[in-house]
């Protein structure tokens, strides 16, 4: 065992894409073990990985953890990345959930078909300029800080950039109203473990490709 925490999923960002950032962005290295078939996933199930049958699974510190949030929520903690007390925590927990739901929008867009791509585009775009990017733009005006709580990186400054990210790849010019989030993104991306994850070749997926989306479908339905 070489100690690192083993990533089980497809070969696709999909639902282990914010525990490979968070990971990263603590400085740890991970493995992965990449489903290629239904029948990789049916043999995790068949030898009791799988608490609810499903991936994101991940080895870490002995347990086999499913469920995205939870385990996320595990390395936060272990790492330092989730407030010094509860009040810290809980803003971390309601700026996190709310980028999540923003994330599910981003996520799901890859896999529309192509006559819904438009609209959905438009939809996602209003919901981030209209409900989730001000939230944080307004954050980092009112208390002056370099990261959103406490003064100090934590899991909430992680998921806004992967948003704010995977917002620029659907449409470059996604911050162009928001300038600290414009400066926070500059910030976090020249923090070295953040810089390392953002360089080609890192564990960090790509977009799904239009010809890979049936393979992997074919994985989890
Ligand atoms: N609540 C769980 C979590 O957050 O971990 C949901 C996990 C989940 O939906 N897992 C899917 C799965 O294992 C893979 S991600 N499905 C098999 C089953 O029997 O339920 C599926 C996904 C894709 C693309 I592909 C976008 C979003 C999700």
């Amino acid at each position: 065992m070489s100690g690192k925490p083993v990533l089980h999923y497809a070969n696709i960002r999909g639902r282990m894409e914010p525990i490979r950032w968070l990971l990263a962005a603590a400085g740890v290295e991970f493995e992965e073990r990449i489903l290629k078939t239904k029948d990789d996933l049916q043999k995790l199930r068949t030898d009791g990985c799988l608490l609810f049958q499903q991936v994101p699974m991940v080895e870490i510190d002995g347990m086999k953890m499913v469920q995205t949030r939870a385990i996320l929520n595990y390395i936060a903690g272990k790492y330092n990345l989730y407030g010094k007390d509860l009040k810290e925590r809980a803003l971390i927990d309601m700026y996190v959930e709310g980028l999540a739901d923003l994330f599910e929008l981003i996520m799901y867009h890859e896999f529309k078909p192509a006559n819904e791509k438009e609209k959905d585009l438009a939809n996602i775009m209003d919901k981030a300029t209209n409900r989730y990017l001000p939230v944080f733009e307004k954050v980092l005006k009112d208390h002056g800080h370099d990261f959103l709580v406490g003064n100090k990186l934590s899991k909430a400054d992680v998921s806004l950039l992967e948003n704010i990210l995977g917002l620029e790849e659907l449409k470059p010019d996604a911050l162009a109203k928001f300038p600290l989030l414009q400066s926070f993104k500059a910030r976090m991306s020249n923090i070295p473990s953040i810089k390392k994850f953002l360089q080609p070749g890192s564990a960090k997926k790509p977009l799904i490709q239009e010809k890979d989306i049936p393979s992997v479908i074919a994985i989890f339905h």
